[in-house]
């Protein structure tokens, strides 16, 4: 039942249809929550979706590491549903944890890429991302497409569940359809992140901090400067950052913060202040125009204004972008990483 027409969304009529959810609006409508497994990459999707989920559809959502779900003893009800996400489709951890789910009576759902991969047939449901063969082994336009499917997936089920309203979204179908052309937009700042990649080539360590859906956003940043660059780097969310790793702020402390005009953006400032007070190199990503962050920053990168549910799509690129420039720059083989595997399937 996996859809193999794709999600549809309507924006004029303001419907979203994702083919493979259709037959499980009902239990979607009266689940208690929804527990997501993951790995990796697909585990930060994953934390976006909770993000997402709990604010459009007041849904609770808990997102949960496949490989160590799998060894303990969870408690899953026959109410639950049960999302494993995963790039391969084979990851042998997330494939575990579904189950786990399924011998507890959950509704399982998958979202993959691999069309007929193990998780798509082990599952009741899903959608598949449909975002071509990664050649690479570090998992990039899979992740901005398991974020789009989760956020029309936070849409559906908003929809069906009457929690969110028709012109709100209409308003964000409507916005969803020029995303590809502020990807493109997002994509012009390749020139000016290769210099700041040459500036931040050397660093032994790099943080990187965000709000929100900024945050899931960060700890994927830091993953791929990790996998591609061996560049020790940890992601937080930024209102952690006084709450310990503060202390490991200096001149020699890249710092890359999610800085666009949202809810957070006020505190985001504060936090950018913090890090200058400390000697840290800042790099931001602003929202287009805003000159404020551009005068505090040592750098920073501008991309389109979107609405906040957008913001992973288009704050991932710059970041993956510089993780990539750096590796090229350091000479590692950005498409076959070290000691990693394209699906863990041990
Ligand atoms: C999960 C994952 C990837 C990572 C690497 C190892 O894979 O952790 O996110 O980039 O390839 O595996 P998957 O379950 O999404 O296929």
């Amino acid at each position: 039942i996996y859809d193999s027409m794709r999600g549809r969304i309507y924006p004029l009529d303001g419907k979203v249809q994702l083919g493979g959810l259709v037959e499980y609006s009902e239990k979607l409508r009266n689940a208690n929550r929804i527990i997501i497994v993951a790995c990796g990459t697909s585990w930060h999707a994953g934390l976006v979706g909770e993000y997402l989920i709990e604010e459009f559809a007041r849904l609770p959502v808990e997102v949960e590491y496949a490989s160590e779900f799998r060894y303990r003893n969870p408690i899953i009800n026959e109410n639950d549903i049960v999302i494993a996400i995963s790039q391969s489709g084979e990851t042998a951890d997330t494939m575990a944890a579904i189950q786990l789910a399924k011998e507890k009576g959950a509704t399982l759902l998958g979202i993959c890429n691999v069309v007929g991969s193990s998780i798509p047939r082990l599952t009741h449901g899903g959608a598949y991302t449909h975002a071509g063969p990664e050649i690479g082994v570090a998992s990039t336009k899979a992740f901005t497409a398991q974020v789009t499917v989760l956020t029309l997936m936070a849409l559906y089920i908003a929809q069906i569940k009457g929690t969110i309203s028709q012109s709100k979204l209409i308003s964000l179908l409507t916005e969803l359809e020029t995303i590809p052309s502020l990807v493109e937009e997002t994509l012009k700042t390749n020139d000016q992140i290769i210099q700041i990649a040459s500036e931040l080539q050397d660093s032994r360590n790099c943080i990187f901090l965000g709000r929100g859906t900024g945050f899931p956003v960060a700890l994927e940043g830091a993953l791929k400067l990790k996998e591609i660059s061996y560049i020790h780097a940890e992601g937080y969310p930024a209102a952690e950052m006084k709450h310990g790793p503060i202390a490991l702020i200096d001149e020699e402390m890249p710092v890359i913060v999610i800085a666009t005009k949202n809810s957070s953006y006020e505190k985001v400032i504060s936090n950018i202040q913090e890090v200058k007070a400390r000697k840290g190199k800042v790099v931001a990503i602003v929202t287009e125009g805003d000159v404020d962050v551009k005068d505090m920053a040592d750098y920073s990168i501008e991309i389109p204004h979107a609405d906040e549910a957008f913001l992973p799509l288009l704050a991932t690129i710059p970041l993956q972008l510089i993780s990539y420039h750096i590796a090229v720059m350091r000479g590692c083989n950005v498409d076959q990483p070290r000691n990693l595997a394209k699906s863990v399937t041990v």
